[in-house]
């Protein structure tokens, strides 16, 4: 399966998180709906060296730490050349402030705000656990268009 990276800022206040930067998906592949930033693994690059690159380009934010609290197989029944292992981080520590780009216009949300109806119909199911501080392992399975045929949210100690 190709590998490719999401990733997302996030403000905390006393140890909890508080504020998300969603970026809105301008073309390509999920394009019209909020999301972290992210893209394909490269040939010759490491999963965390792709996922900087890609909030670089994205949001034009230099990521100073990773955490992952990730990885999620996505397959699809009639299109499986999108199918991909989605390695998902979180950071606290960047530089330069999210800004517009060609591909992504971001903006920061409360987390009980998460606009979740204009987001990948999956991510309800494990993006409030990953807020909570845990961290997963998850495949799902989607149909036709947004339909989830099978879905698996596994709790892990450590990715
Ligand atoms: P690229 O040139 O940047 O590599 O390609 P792209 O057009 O930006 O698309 P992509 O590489 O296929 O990236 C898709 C992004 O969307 C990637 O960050 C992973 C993420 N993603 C999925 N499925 C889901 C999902 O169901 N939920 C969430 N939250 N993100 C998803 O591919």
């Amino acid at each position: 399966m190709k590998n490719s990276t999401l990733l997302f800022l996030v403000k905390k206040v006393d140890g909890k998180i508080i504020e998300i930067c969603l970026a809105m998906k301008k073309r390509g592949f999920g394009a019209g709906r909020w999301n972290g930033v992210g893209g394909k693994v490269e040939d010759g690059e490491s999963i965390e060296e792709a996922t900087i690159r890609e909030a670089k380009e994205e949001i034009g934010i230099t990521a100073r730490e990773l955490q992952k609290v990730g990885e999620i197989s996505f397959s699809f029944k009639f299109t499986p050349d999108y199918n991909q292992l989605v390695h998902v981080y979180i950071t606290e520590n960047w530089e330069g402030e999210p800004a517009e780009s060609e591909e992504m216009a971001p903006h920061w949300y409360s987390v009980d705000e998460i606009p979740y109806k204009i987001m990948w119909p999956d991510d309800i199911f494990w993006i409030p656990k990953v807020l909570n501080g845990e961290k997963i392992k998850a495949s799902f399975y989607f149909g036709e268009k947004d339909e989830i045929l099978e879905q698996k949210i596994e709790i892990v100690s450590s990715l």
